[in-house]
């Protein structure tokens, strides 16, 4: 019998009281976090540490019970794996050699290759299949195409996207080649975290909210669609998560166009509107402002009942509308899980 709460969310079914898992769960706000970051030097030496990631992961969950753990990882690697420079400014965000035209996209590694570089996060999964508690969900996860491209082509994280949407507004045929590049990437990549023993795996689509109309058909829906099927049909028991965040309206279409089991929802969504539009077409995760997290007290209660009560009456994960920021006070993520719990 499946016993695993997220699980059986992921499966339709509706919840006394919703599984919880938190975006960013492990990270800078927790002590133990810096303290193993330290140890292993920078952050990227940490990703490609198996041990080391496994004990980040495994913190959250020890110190909270969450009823899922999340690879301690990055989306940013599968750029590295087919190619491109990589690193991480301290105090400012990572950093990628740039891709602008139709030679750049030329010059990246098949997509076969990857498992070179990402071999290090496979062993991480192996050991997490190991250590988690047994109601503890394994989720792996990779960035969805559009999103990781939007890095590839800036170098760097930007508010609008601009560069990408330069580049895909000039080119259209190279930057679709540079989506199905990254799309055949992430198949494999997903498919070997679940080879190793990830029992859930989720698609961040972190700036899809930049995308409008025929862009978001293309560059959103079709490639998410695409990674959804290629999974299926190797592993057809694994739910897989969509992010698509700041979607708004297109949250609706979302899970039955691409296939997801789920939809997380970013924080700008009605919680109410949402479970009148969105949740009859299956599972929803989300979406508490995480700026909860920092400022807490009744507010932080009163918000996160309201979400659980909102989604109640159909399949719904709790969790955060976005990552937990460093700020945050872990005191007042333990609030949150006793206001979930005590609905
Ligand atoms: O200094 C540090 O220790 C690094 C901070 C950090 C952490 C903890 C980064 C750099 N990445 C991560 C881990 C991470 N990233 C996880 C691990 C699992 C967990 O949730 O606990 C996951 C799932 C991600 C995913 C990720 N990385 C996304 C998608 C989700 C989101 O937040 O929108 C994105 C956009 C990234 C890129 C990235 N990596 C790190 C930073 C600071 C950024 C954002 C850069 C930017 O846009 O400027």
């Amino acid at each position: 019998m499946m016993t695993k709460l997220l699980l059986r969310a992921l499966a339709g079914e509706t919840l006394p009281t919703p599984p919880i898992w938190m975006m960013r769960q492990a990270g800078r706000y927790l002590p133990e976090y810096r303290a193993t970051r330290a140890k292993a030097g920078d952050f990227l030496s940490l990703c490609y540490n198996p041990e080391l990631a496994a004990e980040v992961t495994l913190q959250p969950i020890r110190r909270f019970g969450f009823d899922a753990a999340i690879l301690f990882a990055d989306i940013l690697l599968v750029p590295q794996a087919l190619g491109a420079d990589l690193w991480f400014v301290t105090g400012e965000g990572p950093r990628l050699s740039t891709i602008t035209d139709a030679a750049g996209v030329d010059a990246l590694k098949p997509a076969e290759t990857v498992h070179e570089t990402l071999a290090p996060i496979y062993e991480t999964v192996r050991i997490l299949s190991r250590e988690l508690p047994r109601d503890t969900t394994l989720i792996g996860f990779a960035g969805a195409p559009w999103t990781v491209a939007t890095y590839m082509v800036a170098g760097r994280g930007t508010p609008d996207q601009g560069p990408a949407h330069a580049f895909k507004d000039a080119d259209r045929a190279a930057f679709t080649a540079l989506i199905q590049r990254i799309t055949e990437a992430t198949i494999l990549y997903l498919s070997a975290q679940i080879d190793a023993g990830a029992e859930v795996v989720k698609l961040f689509d972190s700036w899809a909210g930049s995308l409008k109309g025929q862009d978001f058909d293309d560059f959103a829906l079709a490639p998410t669609a695409q990674i959804i099927a290629a999974l299926k049909e190797r592993h057809p028991e694994v739910p897989i998560i969509a992010f698509p965040r700041q979607a708004g309206e297109r949250y609706i279409e979302f899970a039955k166009a691409t296939g997801a089991d789920a939809v997380a929802l970013d924080n700008s969504v009605d919680a109410d509107w949402a479970a009148a539009h969105v949740q009859p077409g299956g599972c929803v995760q989300g979406n508490l402002d995480p700026r909860h997290m920092v400022t807490g007290g009744d507010d932080l209660v009163r918000e996160a009942q309201h979400i659980t009560r909102t989604f109640a009456k159909g399949p719904h994960i709790f969790n955060l509308g976005h990552g937990i920021t460093p700020d945050a006070d872990p005191d007042n993520v333990a609030r949150m899980i006793d206001a979930v719990r005590s609905v």
